[in-house]
């Protein structure tokens, strides 16, 4: 078995007309899976209309990933060890699809972390080619971070530290060899990393079985159950199937009790805009890089690729046998419901609330030391790539050397016509102005990911803290990404 083809070296000018042809049945198969040779191609939009469809939504619970158990603990420290490696998922019920998994599974292990208490993940590559693995969002030494070209050799492992020095936040980690993620995360390596503190602990949320990670993204599949993957360095992948935690729109049974749910957009390039039934208010407390200062009301939810976003939702507000569709608003017919949650009895001893009032302080940051302007462009030329301020990916140039310690004014500035999920590795920013209206209150913690709209300039204040070192800063729609959008930044003593 190996679903996984590496892409072409040479992507030519008229590989990119033919990609960007817009509509989704006119994808061509570059970069499909070696198990489809001689296949013939079905889209999963064929199936879902004939009874019986494994596409059928509300069918399956929705699944929880497992957690990953130190394989021993000393000195503070938990140890863990993670196998990159082949299997097999069944995502759609009664087939077999193909994955890569951290551990073989898809979404991989989630990994709990406290405050205060380092990890060592040891990542063994038991694929046939090179991998790596970065944590999203996290303050991680350079060494450690996964940068695109710090790979693992196939039969090699790497020992990843990581401080967890820093504030309770949803992270997560995935591969990001270079030029291949779009495929590798498509594919399955991706997992979450949730990272605890004492000051969260003093909230009283909604803790254990009422703290839910959901992992969302879109999938299409070919009729024998495996993932279908059509590149389009344009648009992005954008499949007909939304996947939550790894299950074809799934439903969850809730009691009539507080939930803290944790979205992560693991989508190659599709964004969300989430509704709960008709457009409830539920509480956002949360955002990439941890607590916000106030619980913030919310009747909309907007996800780009990378983001993640902590919602409180009340489900004491239903009768039991209620049945609430989650509704993605940016959806077509086949990607519009999310998940269902179905309420059932129960939750009477309820303690948690929604916090009222501060949550927390966000620390005041250095007065900025520079400005900086960061095109967002699409270069059709020989070489077809895309571009931040005139330039694609160099690893052997480094592209800004901010001191470390000091802020500066980063100005995403996007002409072109697709949305740019804006990603800094291994650091936090503030989203200080955007040229389209007011910065949303649920955006005005610390992020490391932002969606820049087509026409927007979106203005972050990065904090170049607390490591110095060689870092990445990228487009997360993993097609842009992968053919070039992406510079590089040491951070100086
Ligand atoms: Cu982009």
């Amino acid at each position: 078995m190996n679903p996984f083809r590496p892409p072409a070296d040479a992507w030519s000018r008229r590989d990119f007309m033919r990609n960007s042809m817009g509509s989704f049945a006119l994808l061509c198969t570059i970069g499909a899976p070696a198990t489809l040779k001689g296949k013939k191609v079905v889209t999963s939009a064929a199936r879902r209309a004939q009874a019986g469809s494994p596409f059928a939504p509300f069918q399956v619970d929705l699944p929880i990933m497992p957690e990953l158990s130190p394989v021993r603990s000393e000195h503070g420290v938990d140890v863990y060890d993670v196998d990159i490696r082949e299997g097999i998922a069944e995502i759609l019920p009664g087939f077999q699809t193909p994955i890569y998994g951290y551990e073989g599974i898809y979404p991989g292990p989630t990994i709990r972390a406290r405050k205060g208490r380092a990890a060592i993940v040891r990542q063994s590559n038991r694929l046939t080619f090179d991998s790596n693995v970065h944590l999203h969002g996290g303050y991680v030494p350079a060494a450690h971070d996964g940068h695109p070209m710090d790979v693992i050799k196939p039969g090699a492992r790497f020992d990843y530290s990581y401080p967890n020095d820093q504030d309770a936040a949803f992270l997560w980690y995935h591969d990001h060899a270079h030029g291949r993620t779009a495929r590798t995360l498509y594919y399955g390596l991706l997992g979450a990393y949730i990272l605890h503190d004492e000051r969260e602990e003093r909230l009283d949320l909604p803790r254990d079985e009422y703290d839910v990670p959901l992992i969302l993204a879109d999938h299409a599949f070919n009729r024998d159950g495996s993932f279908r993957y059509a590149e389009n360095v344009d648009l992005g992948f954008r499949g007909d199937t939304i996947l939550v935690n790894g299950a074809v729109t799934p439903r969850m049974r809730v009691e009539r009790r507080l939930y803290r749910l944790r979205f992560l957009n693991a989508s190659n390039a599709r964004s969300y805009d989430l509704r709960l039934g008709q457009g409830r208010e539920v509480m956002q407390i949360a955002s990439d890089g941890g607590l916000l200062e106030r619980p913030v009301a919310r009747t909309s939810v907007p996800l780009h690729p990378a983001e993640r976003i902590e919602l409180l939702v009340d489900f004491r507000q239903f009768r039991p046998g209620s049945e609430i569709v989650l509704q993605n608003a940016l959806g077509e017919p086949s990607t519009k419901s999310v998940i269902r949650f179905d309420v059932v009895r129960g939750g009477g001893s309820e303690e948690a609330r929604v916090p009222r009032g501060r949550m927390r302080t966000l620390e005041r940051l250095p007065a900025p030391n520079e400005s900086r302007r960061w095109d967002l462009t699409l270069d059709t030329g020989t070489a077809v790539q895309w571009q931040i301020a005139g330039r694609g990916f160099d690893p052997t140039r480094i592209d800004v050397r901010p001191r470390l310690g000091t802020t500066e004014l980063w100005q995403w500035h996007n002409p072109s016509n697709r949305l740019h999920p804006m990603h800094l590795h291994g650091m936090l920013f503030r989203v200080v102005e955007r040229s389209t209206g007011v910065v949303h209150p649920g955006d005005r913690g610390w992020k490391d990911t932002i969606g820049v709209q087509p026409g927007e300039t979106v203005t972050v204040q990065p904090w170049f803290v607390p490591y110095t070192g060689k870092y990445v800063f990228h487009c997360h729609a993993l097609e842009h990404g992968d053919k070039a959008m992406m510079l590089q930044l040491e951070v100086v003593a």
